[in-house]
Parts: structure tokens; sequence; C-alpha cells
């Protein structure tokens, strides 16, 4: 006798998580040049499992704060404002009732902020799925914004995709959009997919009009593109267009980058220097030869790991992002910039034949420069009385800081270089920059901690 075996149902285990957004706004007058520290202790959510309320999550932060700053009608005071938003939690239950076709039935528990879910796909199964998104502005400027599935369980019977569609939309330029300083010769590239793997080709247009109309490359099947002969100083557009072979295309945003502004000369028998992979143009500045971009070696470690003496170079890319290496250079701890010596002069990380500046280097390049933080800084980076104006060819990015806890502050606001000059036992001088003003700053930084940038001055 066939034994008759009783039917398979899938229940999924449901807990129903109810979150609440905590927002958290200060407003105060500060002097300039005082530091805000904060502190933040935020609940953020609360859960309900078995009829029982409990706290999710309480979120510290404590650190300084970005500030938006402006000067103030006397003229002798800034006002800043500051808003920091925490996580939104967005739970949606998905359930698809077994034998209807047709798409999915979405039972949306909680919605927040005009989230969009996902478009809707043609789907017939059942499953069960939940993700946050995670929104962390300060001053209104977003610094993450990502998403995470906590689980996303689907027994698809059947999934239906209506024609062939077209490829994805072209993503991950290089030169990184909005990135500063690059040559006059380059290389344009891209990555970009189709949903059926159908073979691409390309359309490239480029120029310095917004949006760029002139195509420069068409139907081709690379996903890179050689620019020869750009003008210093000047800010270009591009765009790829993608085309799948059924007729199908798709284009990317308008990508920009600016090339270096070609001030100053390079140092006479020294144009540029090759050096673990990278080569690195030069600048003569009075009497000094300096290296015309931040050093980037070494192995890229994330922020909340500290450097350490392994005799391996290791950096931090802002926001733990390779391409802002590429763009910014690294970050380094004093004692790994120096390569655990503290001698003043050190060659540290630097190519041999040069060193980490000392405090003297950088009082006599400030010197050179009558005191001018903008000569320092390239053309496009800082604002106001802060623009930087490259007349040195220092070309000195916004390249932002990592800080004792390891988290990453001040893109396009400031940037830091380490000197090889220690203050006390604790503490090294280093060179600062702010976008919105002309001074140059050389002040005792404690090492223990932070990474800044490196630039390297010829012995
Ligand atoms: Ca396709
Ligand atoms: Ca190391």
């Amino acid at each position: 006798m066939i034994p008759v075996l009783p039917p398979i149902v899938f229940i999924p285990s449901l807990d129903i998580v109810a979150l609440i957004e905590a927002d958290f706004a200060v407003e105060r007058n500060i002097n300039l040049g005082s530091y805000f520290l904060s502190e933040f202790n935020t609940t953020i959510g609360a859960e309900i499992k078995n009829g029982v309320w409990t706290t999710t999550k309480t979120s510290t932060h404590t650190g300084d704060a970005d500030f938006s700053m402006s000067p103030d009608d006397s003229g002798d005071g800034f006002s800043f404002s500051g808003e920091a938003r925490f996580v939104l939690l967005k739970p949606k239950l998905n359930f698809k009732i077994n034998g209807l076709i047709g798409p999915n039935l979405f039972v949306k528990g909680f919605e927040y902020n005009k989230i969009m879910f996902p478009p809707l796909r043609a789907e017939l199964g059942f499953g069960v799925s939940a993700g946050a998104e995670f929104k962390f502005k300060i001053f209104r400027k977003t610094i993450a914004d990502f998403s995470v599935d906590f689980f996303d369980y689907r027994w698809p019977f059947f999934v239906s995709t209506f024609g062939n569609l077209a490829p994805s939309k072209p993503s991950n330029p290089s030169p990184s959009d909005n990135s500063n300083n690059q040559p006059t010769s380059l290389t344009l590239s891209w990555h970009c997919s189709d949903p059926e793997n159908d073979s691409l080709t390309y359309d490239v247009y480029f120029g310095t009009d917004n949006p760029p109309t002139t195509m420069v490359s068409s139907d081709q099947t690379d996903t890179s593109l050689v620019r020869n002969g750009l003008t210093n100083g000047t800010q270009y557009f591009w765009k790829v267009l993608a085309k799948d072979n059924h007729s199908n295309s798709t284009v990317s945003p308008v990508w920009r980058f600016t090339t270096s502004s070609g001030s100053g000369s390079s140092c006479v028998g020294t144009p540029n220097v090759s050096y673990l992979g990278k080569t690195y143009n030069t600048v003569q500045i009075g009497s000094q030869c300096w290296l015309r971009e931040n050093l980037d070696v070494g192995t890229r470690i994330d922020g909340n790991q500290n450097q350490t003496d392994n005799s391996t170079i290791e950096k931090y890319c802002y926001n733990n992002d390779p391409n802002n290496c590429n763009t910014y250079g690294g970050l380094y701890q004093w004692n790994e910039a120096m390569q655990y010596s503290t001698t003043e002069g050190a060659r540290g990380i630097c190519p041999s034949g040069w060193h980490i500046p000392t405090y003297a280097e950088f009082q006599t390049l400030s010197a050179t420069v009558g005191g001018d933080g903008n000569a320092l800084k390239e053309i496009g980076q800082g604002i106001g009385g802060g623009a930087g104006t490259n007349t040195s060819g220092f070309s000195a990015l916004l390249s932002g800081y990592r800080d004792n806890g390891g988290t990453f502050y001040h893109l396009g606001y400031g940037t830091t270089f380490w000197s090889s000059t220690e203050y006390d036992p604790d503490y090294a001088f280093a060179m600062h920059l702010y976008y919105s003003d002309r001074t140059i700053g050389v002040y005792g930084y404690a090492y223990g901690g932070y990474g800044f940038s490196v630039r390297c001055v010829k012995d």
C-alpha cells in the first residue's frame, strides 16, 4: 500500500518590527575656530515580540559635528545649524496567496518618508522579506545612504520578465565623478551589464558642455576610451549610452571631472616620480620641490582599524572607498607615515630621495606663498574667501581626515598634511587648509589616531 504523505505547509514565523524615527537638531552660535563636540544618545527603535515591547537599538555617537558656517551680519561671528537624522527602518511583509496568478501581494507594515518600494515584478510564489534603509544626514547633506536586507526568503514558482530588458545604467566611472586635478591625458572607463547578458556597444559623449552633446566614439565594445590633449584647469563632462542587440539602450548619468590647473612648473630634472605603481608629478615652489599629488601607497584597511608596524604600508581611503584614494590619495596615521621613526625629516613612506616635510619646511612653503592658503588649493576647492587659486601649483584637494574613532570627516571642507616634526611625545605638527578661509595653519595633532594626507618634499 502506498503511504499518503501529509501536505508540506510553510508557515513563516514573523516578528513584526515597528520602529521610530528620531530627529535631532541643534542650533547655536560659535566663534570661528572653536571646536564643537557632541554626544548623541538616541533610541531609534522598538520591537514587539510575543506581545512584549522592547527597545531594539540605542545609538551613541560622540565626535565633532560638521558645520555649515556663514558670517553673521556683524562680521565677527559665525552661526551654524545642525541636523542629525538617525536610522529609518523599513520593515515590509511580502507574501503571495498560494494559488493565484499575478504579482506578489505586498502588505506594507510600515512606511516612512515616502520611501519607494522596489518595482513589483510578476512573480508567482510566496516569501517574506524585510530590510532597513539607513540615511545619515548632517546639515542636510547625506553622508551615508544604504540599505540592508535582513532576510529575503522567496519561493518563486514562476517569475516573468516581459521581453528583453535594457542594459543596466553605466556606472563606476573613472575618473570618479566630480574628481579634480586630473591629468590632460587619461582613460575614461565604466562598468555596464545586461539582464540577458546581451553583447553591448557604447556611444561616448564628451566635452565642456553640460550635458555633453559631442559624440566622440560610437558603437565601441570596450568599456574604456582614451582622451588626450585636454586643457588644464578645465571641467569636462561625459556620459555613456549603452546599447544591447535588441534595440534597447540606457544612458549613464552625466559625469564630470576637472583637469589640473597646471600652475607652477615641474622641478628641473625631475618632472615626475614613479613610485610603487603610480606616477606623481612634481612642482617647484620657491626653493622647494614638492610632489604635486598626495601619496597613495599601500594596502587599504578599513577606518575602524589602526595601522601597525608590520612591514606593510597601510592606508585609509575616505569612507573606505578606493575611488577616494585615487582622487585624494591615502590617509595615514603619523607613525605609519613616518614608518615608526620619530626623526624629523624622515623618509617615512615617501619615495627614495624624498621625505615627510618638517615643520620648518611647511613654514617656508607658507612664507613663499605669502601665507595665502588659497594659493595652495586647487581651483574649484573651497568657496568665497577660501576659494583655491592654485597659483603655486601645490594643487591641494580638500581630502578630509580619519578621526581617532575611525570615522571620516570633512571631505570637501578641509585637508591636513602630516609633518615629520613632533610637537611633544604624543603630538606632531601638521599643516591644515580650510574651505572657507585662506589661512595656512600648522598645528600639533595627537598622532595616535588621526589619519591625514601625506605630501612629500624632495631632499
Ligand atoms: Ca538586453
Ligand atoms: Ca604598516
